[in-house]
This record gives structure tokens, C-alpha cells and sequence, in this order.
């Protein structure tokens, strides 16, 4: 039988991750475009050598289009995973410029030589709930869409000239999902669930004093990202391309999200104060969290909550993973790495 070939852009971050490991299991044959660091890009990958060693490495990058027509011509795939982003939507603030060239370009340069070199092949476009930005919850395929960052407009116009144009244009099968946060132990460390489980872990530990954060009243619908790699896949498997909300139905506000990794620390969190001064005390009535406006951003999306019952009904897609779950094993690995660097510096 013919193995699969995907080539998969962003395959270090986050999501690459899982993903090559949900693809690795069907046994597809992986490649993935990779961007020079003079770190290890493959740092997610670092417990699971084996994985790391199946992934076929192109290096190049989404401004570069003869590195992905390289890599295209390299990996002749069936499927491509688009997933290479500026990710951070604070960061897009300070260089909208950048974020459009990757989020949207970049995506176009992919998109058009693909086209041309593989017409059969199927796309799959990491779009996201930040497209929705100020639309009323709940949010589906049919919501309106009122981008407020850089981030959100660079991928919204991906979303619409590229995945919705090529598909009505050239017939090509391409498709997105419109991804809700999703999160795990290899979150980057500047998203907010990730900064909470790994500063908690720290202050419980004695290796960090306390956390700063922004806006804590802001609701997410936050979901696990190994949930949400198997809607990706799905999504190439139908027989037409279309897009799809994937979402958990429920949403959480960052305080809830520092209460429910406190407790499961056995830390229990008294907040006072209002806004700037807001403050949560441990049982000591040590501050262990404050607020600090250098990490309110200049617009806010408030309150995402994504209705993903077409991705049920068409895609028999669901999330296994509850908000309790997630955040316990965030909690639980960060324990783990954090008792990891106190043997180091000792
Ligand atoms: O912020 C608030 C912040 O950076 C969540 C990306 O994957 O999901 C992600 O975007 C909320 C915001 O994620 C801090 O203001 C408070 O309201 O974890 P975040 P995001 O912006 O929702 C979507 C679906 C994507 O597509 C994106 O690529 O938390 N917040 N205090 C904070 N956020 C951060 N980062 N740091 C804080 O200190």
C-alpha cells in the first residue's frame, strides 16, 4: 500500500510535535521544514529521540519560496499541514509587519506552488478563534469574524484569500481549522497557560518569588493539544475540504486558570485588591501573583468560546481531555522539569 507523504511547515513548535506523533503512528512517511537556529529547534523533542528521528528535515523557511519549493518538490506530499506562524498575538502588536509576511504571505507562497506542483495534494491551514476576536460567544463557522490584532488580520486574510480563494478558484482541497487555544506541557513558555503552570511550579519549588501577569479576566476555551491534532488529520480525511471550529464548548478566565494550577499544587490562592492592584496571597498571605499593565496588550479579544458541533457531526471529533485534566498535566510535568533544574544547580 502506498505510505503517506506529509510535509508539515512549524513541525518544531507545539503542534508539530503532536502531530508528528499522531502521523508517525498511522505510519506516514514525514517531512518537515524546518527554520536555521542556533538553538536546538527540536527541543520538544528531546524525550522522544525516536520520534525526532523520523522526521525527514528541510531546512528553509516561509519568506523563502525556494526553500519550499524545495521542500515541496522534496517531500511530494499528499498532505501539507501548514502550522509555521508567528503564534505570539502580544508580540504581533510590536511587528505587524513581520506577522503578515509569515502568517499571510508565507501561506500564500506555500499555497501557490503547491498548487502548481501538486493540484491533488490536500492543505490544512492552522486558522484560529482570534479571528473571531470581538464576535459575541459562542463562536462558529457562521460567526462574523472581528480581528483586533495583527496576528488575527494576518491570519483572517490567509483564511479567506488563500484557503476559501484557492478553493473555489483552482478546486484545490484546502481546508482549516479554526483552532480555540490549545495547550500542553510543550506550550511555549510565554503563553499564559504555560508561564502560569511553570511559574506556579517554581514559586512552590523556591526557585522563582512570584508571577506577574496581564488581564486576568479574560475567558478562553481551552482545550488539549493532543485532542486537537487528531481534528487536523481528520479534516483531510473528508471527502470535500472544508473548515471546521474545533473548540472544547467551555470557557475559563486566566484567574480560574491560576486557581485550579494553585490547587492542584496544594497551594491555596485569596485574591484582593482591583485591577493594577489586584494581588493573590498563598495561606501565608506570601503574594505570589500581581498585576503588571506591561503585559496588557493594546486591544483584547475578552471572551472566546467556539460552538464546534460541526466538527462532531461531520468529523466525529470531540475533545477527551476536561480543563481539569489539561491543566493538572501541565501542573504535574512542570513539577517534574522544574525539581529537574533544582538537581542541576545543586
Ligand atoms: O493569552 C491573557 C492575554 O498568549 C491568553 C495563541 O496560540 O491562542 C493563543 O492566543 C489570554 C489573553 O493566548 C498574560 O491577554 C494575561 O487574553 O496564552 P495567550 P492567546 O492570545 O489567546 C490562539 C487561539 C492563537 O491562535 C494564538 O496563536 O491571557 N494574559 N496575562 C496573558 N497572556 C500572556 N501571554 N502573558 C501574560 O502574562
Amino acid at each position: 500500500m502506498h505510505k503517506k507523504r506529509v510535509l508539515i511547515t512549524g513541525i518544531t513548535g507545539q503542534d508539530g510535535y503532536y502531530l508528528t506523533k499522531l502521523l508517525a503512528e498511522k505510519n506516514y512517511e514525514i517531512y518537515g521544514l524546518v527554520r536555521r537556529s542556533s538553538h536546538n529547534p527540536f527541543a520538544r523533542f528531546d524525550n522522544d529521540i525516536s520520534l525526532w528521528k523520523k522526521i525527514n528535515v528541510i531546512y528553509g523557511n516561509m519568506r523563502d519560496v525556494e526553500s519550499i519549493r524545495r521542500a515541496l518538490d522534496v517531500s511530494r506530499p499528499d498532505e501539507i499541514y501548514n502550522l509555521a506562524a508567528l503564534s505570539d498575538v502580544g508580540v504581533s502588536f510590536q511587528c505587524p509587519a513581520e506577522t503578515m509576511e509569515i502568517n499571510y504571505h508565507g501561506l500564500g507562497k506555500l499555497i501557490t506552488e503547491a498548487q502548481q506542483m501538486f493540484p491533488k495534494a490536500r492543505l490544512y491551514q492552522a486558522s484560529t478563534s482570534e479571528m473571531f476576536g470581538r464576535t459575541n460567544p459562542p463562536q462558529s463557522e457562521n460567526s462574523v469574524f472581528l480581528p483586533v490584532s495583527p496576528y488575527a488580520e494576518a491570519k483572517l486574510r490567509a483564511h479567506q484569500d488563500y484557503i476559501r480563494g484557492y478553493r473555489e478558484k483552482y478546486d484545490f482541497f484546502a481546508c482549516s481549522g479554526i483552532l480555540f487555544n490549545h495547550e500542553s506541557p510543550k506550550r511555549g513558555e510565554n503563553f499564559v497557560t504555560r508561564k502560569v503552570t511553570l511559574s506556579l511550579a517554581k514559586i512552590k519549588l523556591g526557585l522563582q518569588d512570584h508571577l506577574e501577569l496581564g488581564n486576568i479576566d479574560s475567558k478562553r476555551d481551552w482545550g488539549f493539544a493532543g485532542d486537537y491534532v487528531e481534528a487536523m488529520w481528520a479534516i483531510l480525511q473528508k471527502e470535500k475540504p472544508d473548515d471546521f471550529v474545533i473548540s472544547t464548548g467551555k470557557n475559563h478566565t486566566v484567574r480560574d486558570f491560576v486557581n485550579t494550577a494553585a490547587r492542584h499544587l496544594d497551594m491555596k490562592l485569596t485574591w484582593e485588591g482591583e485591577k493594577e492592584n489586584e494581588v493573590a496571597k498563598d495561606k501565608d498571605s506570601k503574594v505570589v501573583v500581581k498585576i503588571n499593565p506591561k503585559f496588557y496588550r493594546p486591544n483584547e479579544v475578552h471572551n472566546l468560546l467556539g460552538d464546534s458541533s460541526k466538527a462532531k457531526k461531520v468529523l466525529g471529533w470531540e475533545p477527551k481531555t476536561s480543563f481539569d485534566e489539561l491543566v493538572k498535566m501541565m501542573v504535574g510535568s512542570d513539577v517534574e522539569y522544574v525539581k529537574s533544574l533544582k538537581n542541576i544547580s545543586k
